[in-house]
């Protein structure tokens, strides 16, 4: 007698499309977090799970969500980011056939979207490792840094010029934290809004380095905002700063790019079957 393996469920476009709505629906139930939404640090989960990938070896990306355990989980750069892994584990237990590799970036092509973004085409495939895939320490971006150091960090993951500004719109959402990475305060003064405000404020404000006993951070005159070494490079660089002042002139081409590059992050080095990519529609909140 031959073994039975046990019929696989195969989950199809509309149990993915329950997944996303699962995640919409805690996202608007949980508006008393931080500054209103738990979608900036699900962002974050997303982009640390895909950012950590090395073109050359072919290690490293979404594929794996190896960040679920140490020694990547306690990785200083992934400090914070317990939040969003437990955020969604009542989702993962709703539905329990989907990858947490796949949940985590479906979870932020969710954020994105419900934060007012751009559609952002998304496909399943990833599949989860184990711990032996866990990648070394180092490979995400170290804030204190300049323009050398984002094109290495960014290159090793295969990205240029124009993509690594694009991607840095991010950084309209959400905000530092004191006991997560040091650095504190948020970039725009609508952090669970995606918008392009992130370049118009590189461009039209003054800043200065911020007197504290903190790490090196810029703050604007009105000292509520913040930037970052890394995004200061954005406008010292002339070749970055080309890209910035194009998408602080142009929301639209901004959204534009920012779906194309965060598409191509979120796929970093996983091995895809299916070739179709679906796009997710918003759900309204009730009332609006
Ligand atoms: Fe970032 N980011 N990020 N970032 N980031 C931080 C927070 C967020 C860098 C450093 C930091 C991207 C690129 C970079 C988000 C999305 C993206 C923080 C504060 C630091 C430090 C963490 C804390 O204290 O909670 C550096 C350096 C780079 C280099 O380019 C990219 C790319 C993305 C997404 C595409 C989001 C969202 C946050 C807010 C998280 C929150 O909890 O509010």
């Amino acid at each position: 007698a031959g073994s039975f393996s046990p019929k696989e469920f195969v989950p199809a476009k509309e149990d993915y499309i329950k997944v996303y709505e699962a995640v919409a629906k805690r996202l608007e139930e949980n508006e008393d977090y931080d500054d209103g939404s738990y979608g900036p640090v699900l962002v974050r989960l997303a982009w640390h799970a895909s950012g950590t990938y090395d073109v050359e070896t072919k290690t490293g990306g979404s594929n794996g969500a190896t960040m679920r355990f140490q020694p990547e989980s306690d990785h200083g750069a992934n400090a914070g980011l317990k939040a969003a892994r437990d955020f969604l584990e009542p989702v993962k237990a709703k539905f329990p056939w989907i990858t947490y590799s796949d949940l985590w970036t479906l979870a932020g092509v969710c954020a994105f979207q419900q934060m007012g973004g751009p559609t952002i085409p998304w496909r399943p495939g990833r599949a989860d490792s184990d711990i032996s895939a866990c990648t070394p320490d180092g490979r995400l971006p170290d804030a204190t840094k300049e323009q050398k150091h984002l094109r290495a960090i960014f290159g090793r993951m295969g990205f240029n010029d124009q993509e690594i500004v694009a991607l840095s719109g991010a950084h309209a959402l959400g905000r530092c934290h004191t006991d997560r990475s040091g650095f504190d305060g948020p970039w725009t003064h609508s952090p669970t809004m995606l918008t392009n405000d992130f370049y118009r404020l590189l461009v039209d404000e003054k800043w200065n380095w911020r007197k504290w006993n903190g790490p090196a951070q810029y703050e604007d005159k009105s000292k509520t905002l913040m930037m970052l070494p890394t995004d200061m490079a954005l406008v010292k660089d002339k070749e970055f700063k080309k890209y910035v002042e194009k998408y602080a002139k142009d929301q639209d081409a901004f959204f534009k790019d920012f779906s194309d590059v965060i598409c191509k992050l979120f796929e970093l080095g996983v091995p895809f079957k299916q070739e179709e990519r679906w796009s997710f529609k918003v759900v309204e909140k009730p009332g609006s």
